[in-house]
């Protein structure tokens, strides 16, 4: 990834973060099970290993240079960094090869250890157990300085668990890395299709470097895929802009099956994200900005982010039970409230397959 588009996504990070009143802070995080890995690429359980991280403190907030999201400088840059074509250009590739068998075992068992360190790290309270095992261009990707300021915010994240379902395709890179393409549930729900880089640290240990969104391939009998449209309306009277999730079928009843990829696209000119929450039964989904609706009974599935201008991501879920869900984006508009305050936040619902 080049620095552009690792700022990018970290303007983005942050502004979910920030804006999503703190409570969706594991947005992009890889975690795997063992348990339910392939037998070929497991043993049945994993146990942990991490030196963990050392005593250390946080970035005070007064210090994050950068990070200031009050402005509207930061703002505005923020909305250039993530609109602008450029900003989306890769630098010339590395080359990658397919592994041969000793290093896909290998790099398979780094993957493992990882998500076995990620559950235990969530499980333990010790987010430490993990983010020892990550680098810094993966810790700055997230949107932090520093393994201390990623561990503060991993604390009572919203994603208790996750489980490695499927990895395969497992190269070796002329920058020295490794990367594997892993299919991760995280949470109950939410299915990532990852290109994960593994890099080797000074002493040697393999450390989750980047991962990279591969499209929604869902090992299921029935996949469902919903096109849903993002767009932004501007009256040209009063210059307000109204921004929406629209469903390119005209419905927001989506029959129950195995699998559901939301294919979101971005039409609009601003970067947007989608972020996929239960509310409790009955809320006023617009209780989510003005505070009615308590925090902790939002249930979080999961998020796409950033949907940049002119592209589309996908959103996948399993086994998503019937009931009422919601999207909404939390990113600034250009008068700094959230998106979700001009339209676009909303409902839909999961119904039961006809008989
Ligand atoms: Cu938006």
């Amino acid at each position: 990834m080049t620095h552009d588009r690792r700022a990018t996504f970290r303007c983005a990070r942050v502004a979910a973060v920030a804006l999503a009143l703190g409570i969706f802070s594991s947005v992009g995080i890889a975690g795997v099970s063992a348990q339910d890995a392939t037998p070929e690429a497991s043993p049945a359980t994993v146990a942990c290993v991490s030196p963990g991280l050392p005593p250390g403190t946080p970035t005070p907030m007064d210090d994050m240079a950068g990070m200031d999201m009050g402005t509207p400088a930061a703002d505005e840059s923020m909305e250039m960094d993530m609109g602008s074509p450029e900003a989306v250009e890769e630098a010339p590739a590395a080359v990658g090869a397919a592994a041969d068998e000793a290093t896909t075992a290998a790099v398979m068992g780094v993957l493992e250890n990882y998500v076995a360190c990620y559950n235990e790290g969530q499980a333990s309270g010790d987010p430490g157990l993990y983010v020892a095992l990550e680098s810094q261009n993966y810790v700055e990707s997230q949107g932090y300085a520093t393994r201390y300021d990623r561990v503060a915010d991993e604390l009572g994240s919203p994603f208790p668990t996750a489980t490695l379902l499927d990895a395969n395709n497992v190269q070796t890179w002329d920058d020295g890395r490794v990367s594997v393409d892993a299919q991760v549930l995280v949470g109950e729900y939410w299915l990532n299709h990852w290109q994960i880089f593994f890099v080797q640290g000074e002493d040697g240990t393999w450390l989750y470097d980047e991962q990279v969104n591969l499209p929604a391939q869902p090992d299921a009998d029935f996949v469902a895929i919903n096109g849903l449209n993002i767009t932004e309306t501007k009256d040209e009277s009063t210059g307000d802009i109204t921004y929406a999730f629209v469903s390119y079928s005209g419905s927001w009843d989506f029959p129950q099956t195995e699998a559901i990829v939301f294919n979101i696209m971005n039409s609009g000119e601003e970067a947007h994200e989608a972020i996929l929450v239960q509310l409790p039964e009955g809320a006023d989904p617009m209780g989510i900005l003005d505070g009615s609706i308590d925090m902790s009974q939002v249930k979080f599935i999961g998020v796409a982010a950033p949907i940049l201008p002119g592209t589309s991501e996908d959103l996948a879920v399993l086994n998503l039970p019937v009931g009422t869900y919601t999207l909404v984006c939390f990113f600034p508009g250009p008068d700094g409230s959230p998106h979700a305050a001009h339209g676009m936040i909303q409902q839909f619902n999961i119904v039961a397959p006809a008989s």
